[in-house]
């Protein structure tokens, strides 16, 4: 039974711990060749509080992150939060109107910024009414705005010591935003005592992480899988983590690898496909180091896993997390792997499967997962609606149709709303639509996930167009570059098909699951 003391600071707990166990000189974090020792971190992390703390910022009060992933990313999240304050890891990639949702609605009062992505809010620093102080992080040599801070500057006018505030175990730590089939995103509450869970739970039992372990996660920090991976199942276990703060590309994951001799890496389907297709990567990569390999996001196709073992010797965990839980909470485990399944509950949670009127349903039969567990975020911010439809008693509905076999195997069936996982990232097939209609050309559309020949799913957007415009491969190309600049650029359909209508019921609806059977490529 995991318990955490009434007075407790998860900072103090994942980072601090290291140094007063005597791991101050262990490397925390390698990134782009350098090393970086726990008693670094906790120092840049000191600073960081501090420097916060000068610019007023109290305890509560939020402090927005769109870093890469570095050991800056580690030390700011760690020193807001033993400050009392409240870090928001956000996504980078997104697109200027999702950064005025979110910092309007979190209320954030400082903006710690990496230097590459200030050209994003800098056209939109205006309309975000409550951001006080912009803080860059300038490695890039790109001058900043004068109505910026630098980073460097900053924290060097801060003092090194700092003491934890006395938070509870039940104050806030953290939010991370999560995206849902339609309307904002919704900002996750995670409490002082949610990494505790997790990693008690999930990063020591099923992974076995321990302080030999080297992590390398190509899931990145501000998304909940890659924060646990990455930072704080490392540091809670004095492990060591390699942050690469560039885009995930197959190559540079195996070169990321082999350097660093990572023992565990984290990826996601797609880009486990996307690595076995380089042309011997086994003679040419060295992935000795690997005792053990994590997938999470969507589920793994049994033959992908396969493949991997059979050219790598190492296993791959497939399981499922949601931002909302923070991390996997259904996962295989080494030695009891069960191809193409999510595998078993991990110790901590329990779930339900049950049908429409919230009956559980026999075993065997698909329903929908509810799952409880001491790591479930508390709300939703500002969403009372929300949070009550999600979040019922220790219950939470994940969302995703399962089956659990007669061996306690768990089977993912697909969403009960329309939401597609695409390479791991959350994509509303609604928000691709309505992006696409804004088109001169387009009429109407309907966008729906396929399954491409590695069994992955993709978005497919049906097109019908006005009249005047006719169906074109240029066409196609145009609209999906249309829709990587209206929105973030992930979510554009991967497929396009001409229709000259869409199949519908007698009122007027779009029947998707007329056009979800014509993808395969
Ligand atoms: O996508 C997942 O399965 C996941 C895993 C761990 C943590 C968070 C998420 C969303």
């Amino acid at each position: 039974q995991v318990s955490v003391p009434d007075q407790f600071n998860a900072a103090t707990a994942f980072l601090d711990s290291n140094i007063t166990e005597g791991r101050g000189a262990k490397t925390a974090i390698y990134y782009q060749g350098q090393a970086f020792s726990y008693a670094q971190i906790a120092e840049l992390a000191n600073r960081i509080g501090n420097g916060l703390l000068d610019l007023g910022l109290d305890m509560e009060q939020r402090v927005a992150l769109i870093l890469l992933d570095s050991p800056q990313f580690a030390a700011a999240f760690f020193g807001a939060i033993k400050i009392g304050a409240v870090p928001i890891p956000i996504n980078t990639v997104l697109r200027p109107d999702d950064y005025v949702y979110m910092l309007n609605d979190s209320r954030a009062r400082i903006l710690l910024i990496h230097a590459s992505l200030w050209q994003n809010i800098k056209q939109i620093r205006p309309q975000l009414s409550y951001l006080r102080h912009v803080i860059v992080i300038n490695d890039t040599g790109i001058s900043a705005s004068p109505d910026t801070r630098d980073f460097e500057q900053w924290i060097g006018q801060a003092s090194a010591a700092l003491e934890p505030v006395a938070t509870s175990k039940d104050d806030s730590a953290f939010w991370l935003y999560s995206s849902g089939s339609t309307g904002f995103p919704k900002g996750c509450i995670h409490l002082q005592h949610d990494m505790v869970y997790t990693t008690e739970y999930y990063a020591k039992p099923i992974l076995g992480l321990n302080e030999n372990d080297i992590t390398f996660s190509a899931a990145k920090l501000y998304f909940a899988y890659g924060l646990g991976n990455n930072l704080y199942f490392p540091f809670g276990v004095g492990a060591s983590a390699v942050h690469y703060p560039g885009r995930p590309l197959a190559e540079d994951m195996f070169k990321t690898i082999e350097q660093n001799r990572a023992t565990i890496f984290f990826g996601v389907p797609t880009l486990y496909a996307a690595m076995l297709a380089l042309p011997d990567a086994a003679k040419r990569f060295d992935c000795s180091s690997l005792r053990i390999c994590v997938s999470a996001g969507e589920a793994l196709p049994a033959d992908i896993l396969q493949r991997w073992e059979d050219a790598f010797q190492v296993p791959i965990l497939d399981g499922i997390g949601s931002t909302e839980i923070l991390h996997i909470f259904i996962s295989n485990r080494l030695g009891e792997i069960k191809p193409g399944s999510t595998g078993k509950l991990v110790p901590g949670y329990a779930a339900l499967i049950t049908d429409e009127q919230n009956i559980p349903v026999q075993q065997g039969d698909i329903g929908n997962l509810l799952i409880s567990g001491d790591s479930i975020a508390a709300s939703y911010w500002n969403k009372h609606e929300k949070t009550k439809a999600t979040i019922s008693g220790p219950w939470i509905h994940t969302g995703d149709k399962y089956y659990q076999d007669d061996e306690g195997y768990y089977w993912y069936c697909g969403r009960t709303d329309d939401m597609l996982k695409v390479g791991g990232q959350w994509v509303s097939p609604i928000e691709v639509e309505n992006t696409l209609i804004g088109h001169p050309a387009v009429l109407e559309s309907a966008v729906v996930g396929v399954l491409d020949n590695e069994n992955l799913v993709k978005t497919k957007a049906f097109v019908v167009l006005r009249p005047g415009y006719s169906a074109s491969d240029a066409l196609a190309e145009e609209l999906k570059d249309f829709v990587k600049s209206r929105i973030a650029p992930f979510k554009y359909p991967r497929q396009i098909e001409f229709r000259a209508e869409l199949p519908k019921t007698a009122t007027g609806k779009i029947q998707r699951f007329l056009l979800r059977g014509t993808g395969r490529t």
